[in-house]
């Protein structure tokens, strides 16, 4: 499975860093942001994939595992940098675990929340990956 990381320009002086994400950094078209905080550690977030969705996941805070599946393999990464995003494609597994206190995931997305666009059941995404391969 290819793991797509973002470098997130930074501006960096004594006073501290500025991450600038402008148009060109996001391979799509931006429609959503949103943003997952206050998240136990002892919380799973995630555990569905999308049908057409693309996201970038921004650790803007702390840090907090993200697993991936595409129905053959599993990969884990870990985000704890604020200016190294994770690109999430359609048709990816995920599952958010592991936040640190304090975390914050800022999530960059293509399209509007749709539930529809949900698949929610893993026996339903390995049926759906399968499917849409041939
Ligand atoms: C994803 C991971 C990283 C909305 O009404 N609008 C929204 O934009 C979002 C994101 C969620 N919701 C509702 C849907 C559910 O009733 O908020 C509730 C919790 O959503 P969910 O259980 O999907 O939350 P996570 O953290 O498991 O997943 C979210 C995104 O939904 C998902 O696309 O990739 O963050």
């Amino acid at each position: 499975m290819e793991i797509q990381l973002i470098d997130i320009p930074k501006i960096q002086n004594a006073k501290g860093n500025i991450g600038v994400i402008e148009l060109d950094v996001v391979p799509f078209d931006i429609k959503r942001v949103y943003y997952l905080y206050d998240v136990p550690s002892s919380a799973s977030r995630g555990g569905h994939a999308h049908k057409n969705l693309q996201q970038l996941l921004v650790p803007l805070s702390g840090s907090f595992d993200v697993v991936l599946k595409d129905g053959t393999e599993e990969v884990t990464i870990t985000l704890n940098k604020p200016d190294k995003g994770l690109l999430i494609n359609n048709n990816i597994w995920r599952e958010l675990e592991n936040f640190s206190s304090g975390a914050v995931c800022m999530v960059i997305a293509s399209r509007v929340y749709d539930e529809a666009d949900y698949i929610r059941e893993y026996a339903d995404f390995l049926d759906y990956v399968r499917t849409n391969k041939k």
